[in-house]
């Protein structure tokens, strides 16, 4: 804003006139150097701004989801990520055509401020964002559809199953395929305690399963609902009573995770955590044998 009013609004008072050497009506050169100088150092800017922002390149690329570990978690973040790029190349586009349009149909002052050409009507136009709009929603849902059909497969003989029931506020992980003789359940069980300040993660029931294998998880819940998520799974799926759910993964990472109960079900939802090992299949083998011989002395879970 000019303090002065009688400041000269046009180029007129100040205008140096044409430049010698130039043709009379060309922009002046330093309007360019000035652009040929910006450009670079807003890319360089970009680069260290990505390079210096604490995320690994991998992250980065992840855009906020965790490092998958099974199959179906990765098939999950390649259709989150090229969600975002099919977002991003939408945008560039709208972006580059509104900034078209500003810059090459801004009002001239040889029109004498006359508003332009209007072109309603326009059938050609008028198709064009109808249907531009329907393709694109189209590809969208075909990629999800293809994506959530895989997620939710079951394989006729997984090579593994848990059957998980859900209670306020902990887990049981039972396995059907490992029996206990004598004991209430006939299976390998797994219980826990929720998580307290006193005794912080050891107590939670542990979930033990083994890496490259199918693994079948039925979902039950003996009270309200409640829901089964591993946030490395880049999945989750609620546990209902009377309707019992199921899903499959293959864990494709060893390693030692975190399961949460992500339905608000009640005062001590918040603690109603589970351990997950992801072992080979040799150490799963081990550790089943173990659980069988300990659980048929005692005559069940502890
Ligand atoms: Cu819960």
């Amino acid at each position: 804003m000019s303090s002065t009013p009688s400041a000269p609004t046009s180029r007129g008072a100040h205008d140096p006139g044409p430049v010698p050497g130039q043709p009379p009506g060309a922009p002046p050169p330093r309007t360019r150097t000035r652009l040929g100088r910006l450009v670079p150092r807003a890319a360089l800017f970009a680069v260290l701004a990505v390079g210096t922002s604490g995320c690994t390149s991998n992250a980065f690329t992840r855009l906020g989801w965790p490092e998958p570990i099974t199959k179906q978690g990765q098939v999950a973040l390649t259709l989150w990520q090229g969600s975002w790029v099919a977002a991003w190349a939408v945008g560039a586009v709208v972006w580059g055509l509104t900034v078209w349009a500003i810059i090459f149909h801004r009002k001239s002052r040889a029109s004498g401020g006359a508003p332009p050409q209007q072109v309603r009507y326009n059938l050609p136009i008028e198709m064009l964002y109808t249907v531009v709009p329907f393709i694109m929603i189209g590809v969208l849902f075909f990629f999800t559809a293809r994506d959530e059909n895989y997620i939710d497969k079951l394989s006729a003989r997984p090579n593994v199953t848990v059957n998980v029931t859900g209670y306020q506020w902990s887990w049981q992980f039972q396995y059907p395929g490992y029996k206990v003789p004598g004991s209430p359940t006939g299976d390998v069980t797994i219980n826990g305690e929720p998580w307290t300040p006193q005794t912080g993660n050891s107590q939670l029931p542990l979930l033990v399963i083994p890496e490259n294998r199918t693994i079948r998880f039925n979902l039950v819940s003996t009270d309200v609902v409640h829901a089964f998520w591993i946030a490395a799974f880049e999945f989750k799926r609620d546990l209902i009573p009377g309707h019992p759910n199921h899903f499959e993964v293959t864990p494709t990472h060893t390693g030692t995770f975190i399961g949460r109960c992500s339905e608000l079900c009640g005062l001590y939802h918040s603690r109603m955590l589970f351990r997950v090992r992801i072992v080979t299949p040799a150490q799963f083998s081990q550790w089943i044998h173990t659980q069988q011989a300990l659980q048929t002395r005692s005559g069940g879970a502890q």
